[in-house]
C-alpha cells in the first residue's frame, strides 16, 4: 500500500514539471511598462547608426505631457537647420508641432492645435519620403506636407527622445512619458498605423529599422528589434510599469476648417475665432466666464482669412 502511494505521488510530481513549458508558452506579455521622464536632464540617446540612410520612414511615439514647454521635444532627430521633431508649440496652447529643415534650408512646420492634453496619452506617426510628409494623431491624418526626403537628409549627430538637439546638456527636457517609439524603413499607410496602433509589437516586423517599448528593466533603452540600436538612458530616465490607454481613451481628433467672410463675401484675416459649446456663447450672462469645453478651440483667420 504504501509503495502504490509513492508511485501515484511520483507520477504526480512528474505531470507537473511536464506541464511546464507549455505553460511558459501560454503566458500573457509581461507587463508594459513606459519611459519615465522628470523634464530636468532627462532623455535617451538613439544611436544613429541604421537611420541616417533611411531614404523613408514612418517614426511612431506614444506620449504624455505632465508639463508642455516649448523648448523640450517627443523626438529631435538631426542638428540645429537640418532637423526633424515633434514638440508642442507656444506657451498656453497644446497644440503638436511637426518641423522639418533639410540641408538646403527647406523648412517646413505643421501645427496641430489642441493635438495634445496635459496628462492623456497621445499618438503620433509622422511619414516621410517620397510621396511628402503625412501626420497622424491617434491614427488619423491631420497634416500633409510636400517634404519629400526623408531621415537621410538630416544631420546625423543627434536621436534624442525627450529633448532637442539644439543646445547643451541644459536644455529643457520633456517632463512627461514615452512608450513604444517605432521606426520603420518604409512608409507605413493609414491603415497600418491605425491597426497596430495599441498592439505591443515583437520586434521582428518586416521593415522594422528600430523598436524602444522600454519593457525590459534591466536595459530599458534596448532596441527590442532585430537591429540593435540601443538607446542610452541619460540622467533620471528610468522605465516603469504603466499599461497604455485603452483604445476608449483614446478619441480620434476632429478637425474643422472654416472660412471668415464680412456681411460683403469679403474674407476677413486675423479674426479671433472660437469653437466651443453653445452654453459659452448663450449664458446670457457674460460675468458668469464660463470656461469653453475642454475640446473647444480658440484661434484666428489666416491670411486667406481661414481658420483649421
Ligand atoms: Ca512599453
Amino acid at each position: 500500500m504504501g509503495f502504490l502511494l509513492s508511485f501515484e505521488l511520483g507520477f504526480l510530481s512528474f505531470a507537473l514539471l511536464l506541464s511546464v513549458p507549455s505553460t511558459v508558452h501560454s503566458q500573457p506579455a509581461p507587463p508594459n511598462r513606459v519611459l519615465d521622464l522628470d523634464g530636468t536632464g532627462d532623455w535617451v540617446e538613439l544611436p544613429p547608426a541604421g537611420f541616417t540612410n533611411l531614404h523613408q520612414a514612418t517614426i511612431e511615439v506614444w506620449v504624455k505631457w505632465r508639463a508642455f514647454n516649448t523648448l523640450a521635444r517627443v523626438f529631435d532627430f538631426g542638428v540645429p537647420q537640418r532637423e526633424m521633431y515633434v514638440g508642442t508649440t507656444v506657451p498656453g496652447t497644446t497644440g503638436l508641432k511637426f518641423m522639418v529643415v533639410d540641408a538646403a534650408g527647406s523648412r517646413r512646420r505643421e501645427e496641430v492645435y489642441g493635438g495634445f492634453r496635459r496628462s492623456e496619452w497621445a499618438h503620433v506617426a509622422v511619414v516621410t519620403g517620397p510621396g511628402g510628409v503625412r501626420l497622424y494623431l491617434n491614427g488619423m491624418l491631420v497634416a500633409t506636407n510636400e517634404f519629400t526626403s526623408s531621415l537621410s537628409s538630416l544631420g546625423t549627430e543627434n536621436y534624442f527622445l525627450g529633448r532637442e538637439n539644439y543646445r547643451t546638456n541644459r536644455t529643457p527636457a520633456l517632463n512627461g512619458q514615452l512608450d513604444e517609439v517605432r521606426v520603420w524603413s518604409v512608409r507605413r499607410t493609414e491603415e497600418e498605423i491605425r491597426t497596430n496602433l495599441f498592439r505591443r509589437l515583437t520586434g521582428r516586423e518586416p521593415g522594422l529599422a528600430g523598436l524602444w517599448n522600454f519593457d525590459d528593466p534591466a536595459q530599458p533603452g534596448r532596441d527590442a528589434s532585430t537591429n540593435g540600436s540601443h538607446g542610452r538612458l541619460v540622467g533620471d530616465a528610468r522605465s516603469i510599469p504603466l499599461d497604455l490607454p485603452p483604445p476608449a481613451q483614446v478619441p480620434p481628433p476632429s478637425l474643422l476648417e472654416g472660412r471668415v467672410t464680412d456681411s460683403e463675401g469679403a474674407p476677413i484675416t486675423d479674426a479671433s475665432v472660437i469653437v466651443a459649446q453653445a452654453d459659452y456663447f448663450f449664458s446670457g450672462d457674460h460675468n458668469r466666464n464660463i470656461a469653453p469645453a475642454p475640446w473647444a478651440t480658440v484661434g484666428s483667420t489666416d491670411h486667406d482669412a481661414c481658420h483649421e
